[in-house]
């Protein structure tokens, strides 16, 4: 359910208000909400913008979808995980760096005052840029799991399918499926022995009565049709009472339940938006508007603080 929270606070105004709420903000009390926007410049498209991945999957004609949001629908995965695959390479976060977006959320960090970055980014390139009270909400490429089985590995391990666009398989999985097939083929072997032949075969389609695939690997980013992590409500009952500002940087707010954030957090904290367009369906305080990397820059140089170079994202 995504919590609108429509009233704005009528005492902050101005780009000097952002500042003085930034100056001002007790130890570990600034929420960062963050989205593909802070990670456009770093290479990667976001979904929604002009050039984002949903416009290039409805242009490309390639992929015969209904919605562009299909290609990251759980179901449709279950039954067609090829056509996932087949488009996978294109958002595989493979030699990015970290964005200036992403280096002023570590210093909000290593200045003590930020509390959480809830991140719907797959991209880990938090933590590349060494923030570590980072919640990806909506996973990550760094691990993968099996969707019929418990078994998981890390990403890595499938990053040569995703990058030659073939399916990856369980490796747990194939392991049982080839000793069920041994075994079946030895009780086929005995019954024509015996002279009793039978009609039945067995098969190696690793498919469900319904349809659906199993023994595939998928990685841990959230599909739509998929629940968060409990982390996600846990992390979330117990930062709203400790939380001053809350930061939005790079997201449309689109996607439920990240977005209800701005609804849960109590109304007398401020939020304030980075953002290339405006969000208009939730209200929020005030809207920074622009390039979020011009904007980051543009408030270290005003709050007087160092910025985090290239290179050096992980130094205190
Ligand atoms: P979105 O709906 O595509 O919105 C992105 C927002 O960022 C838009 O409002 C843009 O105007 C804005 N934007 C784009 N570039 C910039 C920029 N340089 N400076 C400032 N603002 C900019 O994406 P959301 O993150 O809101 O939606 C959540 C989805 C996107 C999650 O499920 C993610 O997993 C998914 N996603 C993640 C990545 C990634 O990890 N980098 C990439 C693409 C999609």
């Amino acid at each position: 359910r995504l919590l609108q929270r429509r009233s704005k606070l009528p005492q902050y105004n101005t780009v000097d208000d952002a500042l003085q709420l930034l100056r001002t903000a007790p130890p570990e009390s600034i929420i960062v909400l963050s989205g593909a926007g802070i990670s456009t410049s770093c290479g990667i498209p976001d979904f929604r913008s002009k050039d984002g991945i949903y416009a290039r999957l409805q242009e490309s004609g390639q992929y015969d979808l209904d919605d562009p949001q299909d290609m990251f629908d759980k179901e449709l995965f279950l039954y067609s995980p090829s056509l996932f695959y087949s488009f996978a390479a294109e958002i595989y976060p493979s030699n990015f760096t970290p964005s200036p977006s992403h280096k002023f959320i570590r210093l909000l960090e290593t200045r003590r005052l930020l509390l959480r970055n809830y991140t719907q980014n797959i991209d880990t390139l938090e933590s590349l840029a060494g923030i570590t009270r980072v919640l990806a909400c909506h996973g990550s490429f760094a691990t993968a799991s099996c969707v019929t089985c418990a078994f998981k590995c890390e990403g890595r391990k499938i990053e040569r399918d995703i990058m030659e666009r073939r399916v990856p398989t369980c490796p747990e999985c194939e392991k049982r499926s080839s000793s069920q097939q041994q075994t079946q083929a030895h009780k086929k072997a005995k019954k024509h022995k015996n002279g009793r032949r039978s009609s039945s075969s067995y098969s190696d389609e690793e498919e469900h009565d319904d349809g659906k695939r199993t023994g595939i690997l998928k990685p841990d980013i959230t599909f739509f049709g998929e629940k968060l992590s409990s982390d996600f409500d846990r992390h979330l009952a117990s930062d709203r009472s400790r939380a001053s500002l809350l930061l939005v940087m790079g997201t449309s707010l689109q996607v439920a339940p990240v977005s209800s954030v701005v609804g849960h957090l109590p109304h007398d904290v401020p939020v304030v938006l980075i953002n290339r367009t405006p969000v208009l369906h939730i209200g929020v305080d005030l809207m920074l508007l622009g390039e979020a990397d011009l904007i980051v820059r543009w408030l270290e140089r005003r709050l007087g603080w160092n910025p985090i170079e290239a290179g050096t994202a992980k130094a205190q």
